[in-house]
């Protein structure tokens, strides 16, 4: 560790922390809101890859895992009090966690603040994987033996060669098969249509079967087939309870199939044989089996931000810069997987359990305020990426990037479902400050989530008020863009005054259907939805149609004005249930006879109809001022947005 005093006169800004600075003293003074107050000291923990634990934690004798410099941290604080900050420097390289990284108030109570900073932005990688080696080649494809978790075989689901997503072996290898009819019960069992009847053949042990609903997806385990009857029987439950995901509730649903033994027959695909316990690859041209990187994920969490929820005080001004987050597992529930909606799903921890929870996150924060990431990434990752989950005040995520992940991007605030025993039921009124609030996602980049499951959306905000959205590229995605609130009807909930601006949503809805580039729920005064640029949001192919904008029920007092829509299959903007929504001054390009409203059992009289402008073009491209207003700011030399 390396102590710092610094004089009170001299204000150095900590980025860009390179490699040069990382070993300076750092200089800086900070002012916590509400409280003038500047720190007049600094500790440095340095902590790389090739350093030992037993270390001091110097620059020149840095420990070696994140796990002991966060004990470090701790003693620190006890030592010198909560006043004082304390940055970990995190040299170039992987760091392989045992164990979830836990931040509590004991290591940070604040005012002080705690920050875990890559000398070089991106190159510091925390990984909840483990590296596979031992690879054999058995007839085309390569195989290791399953590794053991805890003394059970880790039942994976991805796996990474040289830092890519491998596919998981799947059948067809590109678009979906069409069922021919649900069987007698419309949940574990359904007819195929003959011609696809070869997908079925050899042996389907640990074949999964997915299932796509309109607005989700089930995944569940292939009991047999009857190749006379075409039936395929399941011994897991399609969809969640509600009568609308049983099977057949839209006739002739997608499927594919993943993981049987006849699925591996494309470079680049791989399987997990429980069968013969090991984990077979089939490489791509180039790919070398003696210096391949193949990785697994272990953890179920990288990182927990958490407050002392018994004494309800919390944990403050935990920040992290530079940072790569990667690898982190998320299993299905024993009794298979059903989605109602972004992510939430249920988990079915009874016979009878119908109950819903969201999935969970590689970084979770509870009861933290004031927490940030800037610069940082979130890949790689089997579950959703980033979560201000509980009682969250102001924290920021700025400049980062979510990609490859199997969930949601970044989750704000909770469904209304928060288990009552230990809160007020009164903390989703909008009244009671139960709720997260006020997090700003900022010139960051969200793309290619949802890549397991198709009902996952960008950036997700729950129960939640005060949260600013701006600037930020979300792209490639099954389903939703960004999805704000979490209500079915016009009653007041926290949910509310959330600013949705100057995003750039693209490519959004590419396999599911009924949602949008921006889609929102409930009652949301001062909720507004400005100057966003949306496109490319391919025409469904049954179900519900998709819009840029769907406002689904009882979405009400919300202004949308100045977004710019254009090239979408369906209409521009869709109610459902809606009321008391204005639109003023947007852009709405529509495809030939497509009308730019679409309403479902929503009254065009409710709703506040202010210089709308409709275009009817095939072809449109919006002008340049208009794309270079929306997404990531460029930098200015201050490291700040410089428009
Ligand atoms: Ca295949």
């Amino acid at each position: 560790m390396k102590i710092a005093r610094n004089s009170p006169n001299v204000l150095a800004l900590l980025p860009p922390f390179s490699r040069e600075f990382g070993i300076l003293l750092v200089i800086l003074q900070t002012t916590v809101v509400g409280v003038a107050w500047a720190s007049n000291e600094v500790v440095e923990i340095h902590v790389s890859p090739h350093g030992r634990d037993s270390s001091p934690g110097t620059a020149e004798q840095p420990v070696a895992s994140l796990e002991r410099a966060i004990e470090l941290v701790r003693n620190v604080r006890n030592k010198k009090g909560p006043n004082i900050d304390i940055n970990v420097v995190l040299d170039d390289g992987v760091y392989r966690l045992e164990h979830p990284l836990i931040i509590t108030p004991a290591e940070n109570p604040g005012p002080g603040h705690l920050r875990f900073i890559a000398a070089n932005v991106g190159k510091a990688v925390v990984s909840g994987g483990r590296l596979l080696t031992g690879w054999k080649q058995v007839a085309q494809h390569w195989e290791v033996a399953i590794p053991s978790v805890n003394n059970q075989p880790l039942l994976t689901r991805e796996l990474f060669i040289n830092g890519r997503r491998a596919v998981r072996a799947r059948t067809p290898n590109s678009g979906f098969f069409r069922i021919d009819r649900p069987g007698p019960d419309k949940r574990t069992s359904l007819f195929i249509r003959p011609e696809d009847a070869w997908a079925f053949e050899g042996n389907i042990a640990g074949c999964e079967f997915v299932y796509l609903h309109d607005w989700s997806t089930s995944r569940v385990k292939i009991l047999s087939f009857d190749p006379q009857t075409l039936q395929v029987v399941f011994s897991q439950r399609v969809g969640c309870s509600a009568p609308h995901y049983e099977i057949g509730h839209w006739p002739h649903a997608r499927y594919f199939l993943e993981n049987g033994e006849r699925m591996l027959d494309q470079p680049g695909e791989w399987r997990l044989d429980t069968e013969r316990g090991v984990i077979a690859y089939l490489p791509q041209p180039g790919e070398n089996l003696e210096s391949i990187e193949a990785v697994v994920p272990i953890l179920e969490a990288l990182a927990q931000i958490r407050g002392d929820s018994s004494s309800g005080v919390p944990v403050r001004h935990v920040q992290w810069q530079g940072i790569v987050f990667e690898h982190c597992r998320f299993d299905l529930p024993d009794a298979g997987y059903a989605a109602g909606q972004a992510t939430v799903y249920e988990p079915r921890r009874g016979p009878q359990s119908t109950g819903r929870e969201m999935m969970p996150a590689a970084v979770t924060l509870d009861l933290a305020d004031g927490c940030a990431f800037v610069d940082c990434s979130f890949r790689h990752l089997g579950g959703s990426g980033l979560w201000f989950r509980r009682e969250c005040r102001n924290g920021v995520v700025r400049r980062c990037f979510f990609h490859d992940i199997s969930g949601n991007g970044i989750n704000i605030g909770e469904t209304l479902t928060r288990p009552l025993k230990d809160v007020s039921p009164e903390w989703t009124s909008p009244f009671n400050n139960g709720c997260t609030y006020g997090i700003h996602v900022e010139d960051s980049v969200i793309r290619e989530c949802g890549v397991q499951f198709f009902e996952a959306v960008g950036i997700w905000i729950g129960i939640s008020p005060g949260n600013v959205i701006e600037h930020n590229e979300v792209a490639q995605l099954p389903y939703t863009g960004i999805s704000v609130g979490w209500s079915w009807n016009d009653q007041p909930t926290g949910c509310r005054d959330n600013i949705i601006r100057a995003n750039h949503i693209h490519h959004c809805m590419l396999i599911l259907h009924d949602g949008g580039g921006i889609y929102t729920l409930g009652r949301q005064p001062g909720t507004r939805i400005v100057n966003n640029l949306i496109h490319d949001i391919p025409p469904n192919e049954d179900g519900a149609e998709s819009n840029g904008i769907f406002m689904d029920e009882g979405s009400s007092d919300i202004l949308v004005e100045g977004q710019t829509i254009y090239n979408i299959g369906r209409s521009p903007i869709r109610f459902h249930k809606a009321l008391e929504i204005t639109l003023r001054r947007n852009t709405l390009v529509c495809q030939p006879g497509v009308p730019p409203y679409r309403y479902n059992r929503t009254d065009p009289k409710t709703l506040r109809f202010e210089g709308d402008r409709v275009i009817e073009a095939g072809q449109w491209e919006p002008p340049a001022e208009v794309e270079s207003a929306v997404g990531p700011r460029k930098m200015g030399n201050s490291g700040s947005p410089s428009r």
